[in-house]
């Protein structure tokens, strides 16, 4: 087959294969069958770009990085929709159409939580995808659009057409996200869809294409052009290749929609995205006009709004946490009570100003939710049910060590400056010691508070004084000679981390994972890193000042400086070797191919050598590096031998290919 129609037809395996498993969740092909595919198609187009064609699936991984979004004027305005927030609105609605128009029908459908987008396709091929903005102006998000895997590159009918839906992260891409950002010291995203909205306005399409985004649609520009009505909309949207919300419901009246509320709100509660009402549209096209709008929305739709399960209870107490960067964060002791369908005991407060703000006092009773169904919040205090409750003061010392706490100017953390404090050391230890940083399995949480409430860590540097110590360990209770061994080799080889973790591990404000990974790209050295100046460092691109300056501060500490320079005389590795690129055997050495091949053909194995690094002669010299002989080798293999070039048959060939090709 020629190239060309392999392209076209990879395009289309892969293209169905993402419908099959992204639009309507039914995989079909394996995850390896897949990413073969996948890769033959990388291949074909990065050798042969003039056939790439507008609707491949590779545009899906992104790359592309804007310097911002382009505005995009709407050719129909994005609309908001009205809200009933229970039945007696949900009626009062219903009978103002009434009043207008008496036969008609309702269709209900889940109200997704995420961002509205809009986007054209013309003659069936994606064009443009467009945040609502203010409604007539949006952003021009086309880049990061093509990155989701539900919206398709090309529809089944060569149409234009512009239809409108929800981006959102569905809980699994929600989840792993802010596990990302919690291993780089990022500030949590509070709930899914602000997570999709600071996705979808990233520049780098890249970053947008790993958070996987999802998508549904909805509705049809000009949809009377297409179709009489929502129902027959909805599923000629799905018959393009749309990503359609599946609980769509034609309703009789609004008496059957009542009927339904209750079944959704139950519905939600089981589904992987989230949901926040159910919109109500009337089904019949044609009687829009005669409905009429207002000047924000529509008066034939209108979204009821699920309540957020909000549960009271009392703040028994407000207790203080320290990290390791020394934030105190005051955290809600609660009364337990079940939210959303788990316990909670406890809720963040996040500072100072989030308590004030909401006038929060230890003894009253306050409303708990679950900030994105997830992270439980207090939201405000039932101020019917307040006595003599005093008001919330900050502390002013270290919960911990009872030095003075800081808070420095436009911030609205405090922190315990004391660098000697158990509180913070205990969690930088086991910062230092965990799997993202010095990787020191047996160091956990556990024995890193033992170990330290004994008196044996105290700073970092101490870890690698434990060796000393063994025998002491080896006689605490739950310790015993294999696990102490087992600790001190695992500390040992943690000499060789990657400098980029040591400085992770080193827990520096601001500098995450990578940030860190970032610093050593640039300063190949713990050496030159202490000698960046902050104009140095805020040079590079994404370092901006708040990091320049934290690394500045961190290195002009004198202990700090003392810290490192124990760490450099017991042994831990202070350079960075560039990534390695794994670089096969093959590489820079040369064939010759000769005899007759029984697994290859010729251009094949000239192909896989190539492929690897190598290359491939005509004649043997004392510059070959390997001769291939197949069988009945003549002249060449003889000279070979000659030679004292190595020899190595197909086997000995594929043995050698295996694993890295
Ligand atoms: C907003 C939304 C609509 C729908 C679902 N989720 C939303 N967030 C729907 O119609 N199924 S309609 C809408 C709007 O018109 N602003």
């Amino acid at each position: 087959m020629d190239i060309k129609n392999r392209i076209t037809e990879l395009i289309k395996i892969i293209n169905q294969a993402n419908y099959d498993y992204h639009t309507l969740d039914q995989p079909r092909i394996s995850d390896q069958a897949y990413d073969a595919f996948f890769k033959e198609l990388v291949e074909l187009e990065t050798k042969y770009p003039e056939y790439k064609e507008l609707d491949s699936p590779t545009q899906k991984v992104g790359g592309v990085v804007l310097d911002g979004f382009d505005k995009v004027t709407h050719q129909v305005p994005m609309m908001s929709l009205s809200n009933v927030f229970n039945e007696e609105e949900l009626r009062l609605f219903d009978e103002r159409i009434r009043k207008v128009i008496t036969h008609f029908t309702y269709v209900s459908e889940l109200k997704i939580d995420g961002l509205a987008v809009s986007l054209v396709y013309e003659k069936g091929y994606f064009k443009r995808a467009a945040t609502r903005g203010n409604g007539l102006v949006g952003e021009d998000i086309t880049q990061n659009a093509k990155t989701i895997k539900s919206i398709p590159l090309k529809l089944n009918e060569a149409i234009d057409i512009e239809v409108r839906g929800e981006i959102y992260m569905p809980h699994q891409s929600f989840k792993k996200a802010n596990e990302e950002r919690l291993e780089n010291n990022e500030p949590l995203f509070a709930n899914p869809r602000n997570a999709a909205a600071g996705t979808i306005r990233q520049l780098d399409s890249k970053i947008v294409s790993k958070r996987q985004l999802d998508c549904f649609i909805y509705t049809i520009v000009n949809q009377k052009d297409y179709v009489d009505n929502q129902k027959s909309a909805l599923n000629y949207l799905r018959k393009l290749g749309f990503k359609v919300n599946p609980y769509d419901k034609h309703l009789q009246s609004i008496d059957d929609l009542v009927q339904e509320i209750n079944q959704y709100d139950q519905l939600r509660k089981t589904l992987p995205y989230d949901t926040d009402g159910v919109v109500i549209k009337v089904n019949e096209f044609d009687l829009y006009d005669k409905i009429g709008l207002t000047a924000k929305s529509p008066k034939w739709a209108t979204a009821y709004k699920f309540q957020a399960e909000q549960v009271e209870t009392i703040l028994k107490d407000i207790t203080f946490q320290i990290g390791r960067t020394g934030v105190v964060t005051p955290v809600a002791e609660l009364e337990p009570v079940i939210v959303s369908g788990s316990k909670v005991s406890r809720a963040t407060l996040h500072n100072e100003d989030y308590i004030l703000s909401k006038d929060i006092r230890i003894n009253d009773t306050v409303l708990v939710h679950k900030a994105g169904e997830i992270i439980p919040e207090v939201i405000e205090v039932v101020l019917s049910q307040r006595k003599h409750q005093e008001r919330f003061v900050m502390i002013d010392t270290c919960p911990v060590c009872h030095e003075p706490l800081t808070r420095k100017q436009g911030e609205a953390d405090y922190y315990c400056t004391n660098p000697t404090c158990p509180g913070k050391n205990v969690n930088s230890l086991i910062h230092f010691a965990s799997r993202v940083a010095m990787d020191i399995d047996t160091l956990g949480e556990k024995v890193v508070e033992t170990l330290h409430e004994l008196g044996f860590l105290n700073t970092i540097a101490d870890i690698y004084i434990l060796k000393n110590y063994q025998d002491e360990i080896k006689e605490l209770p739950g310790f015993g000679d294999k696990k102490v061994d087992k600790l001190i080799e695992a500390i040992e080889q943690s000499k060789k981390q990657p400098l980029d973790k040591l400085l992770f591990g080193l827990g520096i404000k601001h500098v995450g994972a990578k940030v860190a990974k970032t610093l050593v790209k640039h300063y190949p050295s713990m050496d030159l890193l202490i000698q960046a100046t902050f104009e140095d460092l805020n040079q590079i691109k994404d370092i901006g000042e708040m990091i320049a300056q934290s690394i500045v501060s961190y290195f002009s500490t004198q202990q700090n400086i003392e810290l490192i320079e124990s760490l450099k005389n017991m042994g831990l590795n202070m350079h960075y070797e560039q990534d390695n690129q794994v670089v096969h055997m093959f590489n820079d050495k040369t064939f010759v191919l000769t005899g007759k091949l029984e697994l290859y053909t010729r251009d094949e194995a000239a192909n896989i050598i190539e492929k690897l690094g190598g290359k491939v002669s005509s004649s043997v010299s004392v510059k070959t590096d390997f001769v291939l002989a197949g069988e009945d080798a003549g002249s060449k293999l003889k000279k070979a031998n000659e030679l004292g070039v190595k020899v190595i048959d197909e086997q000995t060939f594929k043995v050698m290919i295996d694993g890295l090709y």
